[in-house]
């Protein structure tokens, strides 16, 4: 369990003193990233501190990005995903990989006509369905990105059937992904995007287009996805020529 000693003679406040030990104890891996931290009440009844204390340490810790506060279900530790940009991986595996619980939370889960910019992509002419997927993406109770993924209808003929994982449902129908093109572009959240993705209205966030491909070259997947730039880091190793 999660022990504290209050020193003293040191010159910094109780509550950073506790900020401080908590934030070794997450970067140490004392909590596993997929269950709640302690609340206030707790930390303070069992190291016998005040509530104050205990609440200054975890507002310091939210504040450096450590702690995520979830009205209701409890403080989380914050995902961060630094994401290799040169595998082609999924956002369930990414976050099952970093110990935190992956999920989706449905918007739609439907058909539409494929729109211009969907047919370009997808290799598909006019008149042609597409299954359109909308979902919010949670590492455990945290929202990270949304995405609208878009896949030709004879690639994704249940869409209703996808449970969390789009890559995983793919895989066991026909395939998924095994290259892809990727974009990512930065824009300012608008009121709507603000309130699904819970950060301010004009907060950066980065917008990814990704089309991905089957061995054979046939498009199976545009996917729009708007991630929280807090969260997400994408690291690319490079080498120079020559
Ligand atoms: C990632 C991909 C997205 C893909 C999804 C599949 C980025 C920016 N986007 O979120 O294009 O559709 O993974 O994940 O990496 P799933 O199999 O968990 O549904």
């Amino acid at each position: 369990p999660f022990q504290f000693k209050p020193d003293p003679a040191a010159a910094s406040p109780l509550y950073m003193q506790l900020a401080h030990k908590l934030a070794q104890a997450i970067r140490e891996g004392q909590y596993q990233a997929d269950e709640a931290l302690p609340s206030e009440r707790v930390l303070s009844e069992s190291l016998d501190l005040s509530r104050v204390t205990a609440r200054k340490a975890i507002d310091r810790l939210v504040e450096q990005g450590l702690i995520v506060r979830k009205r209701g279900s409890g403080n989380y530790i914050a995902p961060k995903l630094e994401q290799p940009l040169s595998r082609l991986t999924s956002f369930s595996e990414e976050l099952h990989q970093r110990g935190f619980k992956p999920s989706s939370r449905w918007l739609t889960r439907g058909f539409a006509m494929a729109a211009p910019d969907e047919q370009l992509s997808l290799g598909l002419t006019t008149g042609q369905r597409v299954a359109r997927l909308e979902r919010l993406r949670l590492a455990d109770a945290v929202v990270m990105a949304y995405e609208l993924s878009v896949l030709p209808e004879a690639v994704l003929p249940e869409p209703q059937k996808v449970e969390s994982s789009l890559y995983e449902h793919l895989a066991q129908h026909g395939g998924a992904p095994v290259r892809a093109l990727q974009h990512i572009r930065a824009i300012n959240a608008d009121s709507r995007l603000a309130g699904l993705l819970e950060v301010p209205v004009g907060q950066a966030v980065l917008f990814i287009t990704r089309v991905g491909y089957l061995d054979q070259g046939q498009a199976v997947e545009l996917t729009h996805s708007y991630c929280r730039s807090d969260y997400y880091d994408f690291v690319a190793e490079m080498r120079r020529d020559g």
